[in-house]
């Protein structure tokens, strides 16, 4: 049985989402950013991280790839141009979504108080935008590869919501349309029941 540590609102969504797309059982275990049990995991005390048997896996993405390769769902194979066109996309996201998002955090409630740097945040926040209005562009649907709900489509949707959580400003009606859409899958929602 897998376990998944990490607070439902945290990056750990990512990995339960995936999980409940692909159908698997698994164990979690909701607890906090630097707390005493993640750092039984992961000496940094960052979440998630994912127990398969005896491994320890940390990364949220790398944890849903991993799964997606492992149960050959959700992923274009290994070793393919579709594959490699997959993974810009994930990078993408991780370099123009999530690294503003984790920089606002940073700014906001993670660093101590003497090292924060508030006015950087309009800046951040009007670079997502731009990053959301690209993402629109390049959406041709039903999902951002295609035919196929893959990777990126969770890492981008979580990080919507996230941008949401955080008060920027709206992704444009076509995004917002499709994010809604992501949310309303059966997979979306069980792993948002689960223990915050
Ligand atoms: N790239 C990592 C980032 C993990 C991360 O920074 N998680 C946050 C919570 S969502 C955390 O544990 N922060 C505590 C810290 O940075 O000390 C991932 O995607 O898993």
């Amino acid at each position: 049985m897998y376990k998944v540590i990490g607070a439902t609102k945290s990056r750990a969504f990512r990995v339960m989402w995936m999980l409940e797309e692909l159908g698997v059982p698994y164990d979690h275990v909701a607890c906090g950013p630097r707390s005493d049990e993640a750092k039984k995991y992961n000496p940094t005390g960052k979440i998630p991280a994912l127990l398969d048997g005896d491994e320890i896996l940390t990364d949220s993405v790398a944890i849903m790839q991993y799964l997606a390769d492992k149960h050959g769902n959700l992923t274009a194979p290994a070793g393919t141009p579709d594959r490699a066109r997959q993974d810009a996309m994930t990078f993408w996201l991780i370099d123009e979504m999530d690294a503003i998002l984790w920089a606002t955090a940073k700014h906001s409630f993670v660093f101590p108080e003497e090292q924060r740097v508030p006015e950087i945040k309009d800046s951040l926040k009007s670079e997502f935008a731009r990053s959301a209005k690209t993402l629109s562009e390049r959406l041709e649907g039903p999902f951002l590869m295609g035919d196929t709900v893959t990777v990126p489509d969770l890492l981008a949707t979580h990080c919507i919501n996230w941008s949401i959580g955080a008060g920027f400003a709206p992704v444009d009606d076509k995004l917002g349309a499709w994010a809604k859409t992501m949310r309303e899958r059966p997979a979306f929602k069980a792993a948002a029941t689960k223990e915050a």
